[in-house]
């Protein structure tokens, strides 16, 4: 499609999502009349700074399903992301919207050079997490073979890709060099297996892990991108060129805004992106700040693709960690610790990256007046909030017990995470 093209297609589906959501969904409705807004206002792509932006908190605000746009009974799935605090960010997703995701994983997969005849191993957590049942539909689309694995066990992933031949790979880019490292340690030849695709994504990573990874497992890797608010993996992929990835921007709009003022940036400069979902019915989202830095380019790629390709994610404009694949927020310690009377609200998160895993650290100072010498006292105290920091940030944790006072204080922004996983 030449870009005039898409820009028409896009404007039109731009006037219609706007429709929709300021007829179904008061959250718009208010937020566009504060804006002395009516739908009409719209008229083409162009128009879209004129939108008001969507954020985590706006989800969060209106938990579980209030930015919905159509009866809980057109919706056939939800899934959940970690919110900033105890409260996950929910989606939905009717019949269509599912039919959708699952063309635009396909096509993300056919980038990758992947074909009906590959068998794929879905590495990523199924359940609420999009990865794994994101990308489980989206071969099946292609017509590939699907061998559903998710997370865990990663001794049992090693025999069944042997045993099933199994040729590509989707998972983490963490947990494919952890898988590397295993599979050579497993004695079994790495000529026996069939490899030849990593599809990774979910957290951030480099070209110098690409080249780790396409060395240690013999496949060619490729990234993959996407969030759940926006509709989970398949917003954008990488093609043979492996410059950028391209944008399925018939669906997602992307746009790059200064974190600071908002204001719309051009390609080429970076900025947080922002999407706006131009098809979605279960809950379609105006201008959703993503808080992922990276730039824009429509510059022509060899490929022949003429879509808008986005750089890796430089870094974050808020304070939001992936560990393990998981989102995690440091506020999401802080809102346990505030709970549980035992603990003062100082904390410190430690992560660091072990034969390519990720390790979090989480040390709470525990209260004057709870404080021990005994060792069960503080056992029991240790199992308490390890397990409420277990089901709020959905991974485990090493959790360290402190002294009372022995976290330092600071008058200025406290440096609540230290971050020691250096991405080569
Ligand atoms: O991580 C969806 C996904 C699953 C994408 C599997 C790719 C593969 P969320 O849990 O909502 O959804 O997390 C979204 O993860 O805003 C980025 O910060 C980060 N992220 C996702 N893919 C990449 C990537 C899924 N390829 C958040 N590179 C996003 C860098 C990524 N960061």
């Amino acid at each position: 499609m030449s870009r005039e093209e898409m820009r028409q297609l896009q404007s039109e589906r731009l006037r219609k999502l706007v429709h929709r959501v300021y007829h179904n969904v008061p959250f718009y409705r208010n937020k566009m009349q504060q804006l002395g807004m009516i739908p009409d206002d719209i008229r083409s792509i162009d128009d879209i700074v004129k939108l008001p932006f969507t954020t985590k908190q706006d989800l969060r605000d209106n938990y579980p399903y209030g930015l919905f746009a159509v009866p809980m009974s057109q919706i056939v799935r939800i899934h959940a992301s970690s919110g900033t605090t105890g409260k996950p960010t929910v989606v939905g997703y009717t019949h269509r919207d599912l039919s959708i995701w699952s063309e635009a994983i396909a096509r993300c997969l056919m980038g990758f050079g992947a074909t009906r005849d590959d068998i794929f191993t879905v590495a990523y957590g199924y359940g609420l997490f999009t990865g794994g049942l994101g990308l489980h539909y989206g071969v099946e689309h292609l017509g590939a073979t699907v061998i559903p694995m998710s997370t865990g066990n990663t001794a049992k992933h090693i025999q069944l890709m042997h045993d099933f031949g199994s040729t590509a790979l989707a998972c983490t880019p963490s947990y494919a060099l952890y898988l590397a490292e295993q599979i050579a340690q497993s004695g079994i030849p790495r000529d026996e297996f069939r490899l030849r695709l990593a599809i990774l994504g979910g957290e951030p990573w480099t070209d110098n892990m690409r080249r780790e990874i396409e060395a240690k497992l013999g496949v060619d890797a490729f990234n993959i991108y996407g969030l759940s608010e926006i509709m989970g993996p398949g917003v954008s992929h990488e093609c043979e060129c492996k410059n950028g990835s391209h944008i399925i921007e018939d669906h997602f709009y992307p746009e790059i805004v200064s974190p600071d003022t908002l204001e719309p940036l051009p390609y080429g400069q970076q900025g947080e992106l922002v999407f706006t979902t131009l098809t979605k019915e279960g809950i379609p989202l105006l201008r959703y700040r993503t808080k992922d830095l990276c730039t824009l380019t429509d510059a022509p790629c060899p490929c022949g693709r003429t879509s808008v390709r986005m750089s890796r994610i430089a870094g974050r404009s808020d304070d939001m960690l992936i560990i393990r694949g998981v989102n995690v927020f440091p506020s999401q310690v802080e809102s346990v610790v505030l709970e549980l009377p035992e603990f003062e609200p100082h904390y410190r998160l430690i992560v660091d990256r072990v034969n390519n895993l990720d390790v979090l650290e989480v040390q709470v100072e525990v209260r004057e007046e709870f404080y021990s010498d005994e060792i069960s006292a503080m056992m029991a105290l240790h199992k308490r909030i390890a397990s409420r920091l277990q089901s709020v940030l959905g991974i485990s944790a090493n959790i360290k017990l402190m002294e009372p006072r022995s976290i330092e204080r600071s008058e200025g922004k406290s440096q609540r995470v230290i971050d020691n996983r250096v991405l080569e």
